[in-house]
């Protein structure tokens, strides 16, 4: 029997706050809970729709270092940029929270604690990585090194995103820290296991209630389970300094594990949504659970948020979690470090006002059952014939007519034909249609059968033929256009989860107010005599040249690349000349901002033959404590000189980027010694 719901918390994976959102995060998930929760609350359901940023984790790290800043300034920054283009972008979280708030770590703390103390976890001591240059355990992803089954040498501790292998990072060969470029060692570490080889009956037994997930959802759960040895105990801790810290005595250096408090941040943004009534949403069973995710977060939404929710007790479990798969682009993988992708606040930029289409199209094109390709060309298709050809059209149409027949007043319709007691019946069945396919989470689905209701009116008009008959038969026209006024009131209600905004200015055209999804089940939404406002238009033509300028873009090498920023080359030299240069491999053991300047920075270098200050004038560009064991070229017999009081041997080589920083060339892991010649 389908069980009674009062309430439902539809929640949308938390983005990692280290880069922008493309079109993929949001066909993934963004864009159809956004539609179920808009349809919910059109049909006057209790639905409460959560989000907010992931602003924890070795991705967050990792983007600090590139960007030679703090984790802190990087997640502010995008966390506020994501917030700012969902909003635009008219996705109506009810709360747009973030992981690195107080309540999160209240929230994160308590639980683990609860689990803790409960005895739980099983706590182990491991061997893992260390970096003796800098001082710290080594992520996964702060580990290269040959990958064991294709030979690539520039594998992840985690991942070889060559063969798609999963590894440890213990499998590695010639494993290096990406920290410092030195070999790391193993070291003992102790951490908190949740121990899912020991829960995996349990978690079987909730995913084996919930046969009517999507079968991608729960095929995937079922074989992890029944594949080789089923579910491995999982840490649920990390040495790592970025992170709430674990809060048991004994852990200190250590953090939670980001994919344990990532979905607590759901329960964390519901506290801090409503301070008073969040626990009838997380812990009343006649409470909804939903979690929209993509297919690379079925493992955390399925196995261990339930496994942690159901080991503290108390709260409801995800009643269904409907995970897309993945949306390419113009037949190739989205890739953020290749900048091969269509980004969200650069979209709304070059495309004002259009916030439907990419909706329309990312709905229409969604990667439900199989990964799926956007293409700009397909954007202008679904732009051109049928969002302007269809709907917009017959919108015109009908509106343009009753201004010119009727001045704008709704004419009465006083003898329905057959035909149009078809069209009404039709028209009155669509709601129900669309909803059926929407609870089942087919948008494209339920989106095709709202276009058919634009067809429909299309038709209509198209077989009446009311600017015909004005003449000879105007009673009938009457009717015809009422009839056809009805079809766009109707379309307004029902388009709202789907296209917002074009709801909006289609209920403003039409003089609509206060009407919602469950009036679409009548026909008589506009009364004879009620007065329509000016008509604009629903949807423009995309021109070839606007995608063209779009598919240029991405096809646009990093800037970095672009030859304007070379200068030209110097005057030739002779090799004895540059023979005379003594270059050399180094790495830095030390660094620090030279007192009362704010570009200088003393480095002491080990060169392989002594160790050496340097000072350079690199501090605007580096922080000190980020380049601890970097590698660098350095010229070595440069004249020592005297800089802020400072002796300073030798110069080491920079490269000038395009804004005029200088960065330093050489690659992160190396396979050379110090004091190597650079010849
Ligand atoms: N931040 C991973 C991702 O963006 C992760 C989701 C967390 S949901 C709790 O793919
Ligand atoms: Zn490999």
């Amino acid at each position: 029997m389908k069980k009674e719901f009062k309430r439902t918390l539809v929640t949308a994976a938390l983005p990692y706050a280290n880069g922008p959102v493309h079109i993929g995060h949001i066909a993934g998930c963004y864009l159809p809970s956004d539609i179920y929760c808009r349809f919910l609350r059109g049909k006057g359901a209790d639905v409460k729709f959560i989000c907010g940023s992931d602003e924890h984790g070795v991705p967050i790290t990792i983007k600090a270092k590139k960007e030679n800043t703090t984790p802190q300034a990087v997640v502010d920054k995008y966390h506020k940029m994501m917030g700012d283009a969902f909003k635009e972008f008219g996705i109506s979280f009810d709360v747009y929270s973030r992981t690195s708030s107080k309540i999160h770590a209240e929230t994160a703390s308590a639980i683990f604690r609860e689990l803790y103390d409960k005895g739980i976890f099983t706590e182990k001591e491991t061997e893992q990585y260390y970096d003796e240059t800098a001082k710290q355990f080594l992520a996964d992803r702060y580990i290269t090194g040959t990958c064991p089954r294709c030979s690539n040498p520039n594998a992840y501790g985690d991942q070889c995103e060559k063969c798609g292998s999963s590894l440890n990072a213990t499998d590695l060969i010639q494993p290096k820290s990406a920290l410092s470029g030195s070999t790391p060692v193993l070291r003992k570490t102790k951490n908190w296991f949740l121990p899912l080889d020991q829960l995996q009956p349990k978690i079987k037994a909730y995913i084996s209630s919930h046969k009517e997930w999507k079968p991608n959802v729960y095929g995937q759960c079922m074989s992890w389970m029944e594949s080789g040895e089923g579910l491995q105990p999982r840490a649920m801790t990390r040495d790592l300094d970025w992170g709430i810290p674990v809060p048991v005595e004994g852990a200190n250096g250590k953090v939670l594990y980001v994919w344990f408090d990532a979905p607590i941040g759901y329960i964390s943004a519901t506290k801090e949504l409503l301070p008073d009534t969040w626990e009838q949403y997380w812990k009343s069973d006649d409470s909804r659970l939903i979690h929209f995710i993509g297919k690379d977060n079925i493992v955390f939404h399925c196995i261990i948020f339930p496994s942690v929710l159901m080991e503290h007790g108390g709260f409801v479990l995800p009643d269904n979690v409907p995970a897309n798969e993945f949306l390419n682009l113009e037949g190739d993988k989205i890739s953020t470090s290749r900048n091969w992708a269509v980004w969200l606040h650069e979209y709304l930029e070059d495309f004002k006002g259009k916030q439907d289409v990419l909706r329309y199209v990312l709905c229409a094109n969604a990667p439900e059952t199989k990964d799926n390709d956007f293409t700009w060309k397909d954007f202008q298709t679904r732009n051109n014939s049928e969002l302007v050809a269809i709907f917009g059209n017959f919108v015109n149409r009908a509106l343009v007519l009753t201004h010119k027949f009727y001045n704008g007043s709704v004419p009465s319709a006083d003898i329905y034909t057959k035909e149009d007691l078809l069209v009404l019946e039709e028209l009155a069945g669509a709601p129900d249609k669309i909803a059926a396919s929407i609870e089942q989470f087919r948008f494209r689905e339920a989106l095709s059968e709202l276009m058919n209701v634009a067809r429909l009116g299309n038709k209509y008009l198209a077989d009446t033929e009311p600017w015909k008959l004005i003449k000879t038969d105007p009673a009938r026209v009457n009717t015809i256009m009422n009839v056809a006024l009805q079809i766009c009131a109707n379309l307004a209600l029902l388009c709202e989860p789907f296209l917002p905004f074009t709801a909006k200015k289609l209920a403003g055209m039409l003089n609509l107010s206060a009407l919602s999804w469950n009036d679409a089940t009548k026909t008589d939404n506009l009364s004879a005599g009620h007065t329509i406002n000016k008509e604009e238009l629903l949807f423009e033509k995309i021109e070839d040249a606007a995608v063209e300028t779009q598919i240029a873009k991405l096809k646009k090498p990093e800037p970095i690349a672009e030859p304007t920023t070379s200068k030209p080359v110097k005057e030739a030299t002779t090799f004895d000349e540059f023979s005379k240069m003594d270059i050399r491999t180094a790495t830095i053991l030390e660094a620090a901002v030279v007192p009362k300047t704010d570009k200088l920075l003393k480095l002491l270098l080990d060169t392989g033959v002594d160790q050496r200050t340097v000072v350079s004038g690199i501090a605007q560009y580096y922080k000190p404590e980020n380049i601890i064991g970097q590698k660098v070229c350095l010229l070595a017999n440069l004249e020592p000189r005297k800089i802020k009081g400072i002796e300073s041997k030798g110069m080491i080589l920079m490269a000038e980027n395009e804004k005029g920083e200088l960065c330093f060339v050489s690659p992160i892991t190396t396979d050379f010694s110090n004091g190597s010649m650079v010849k």
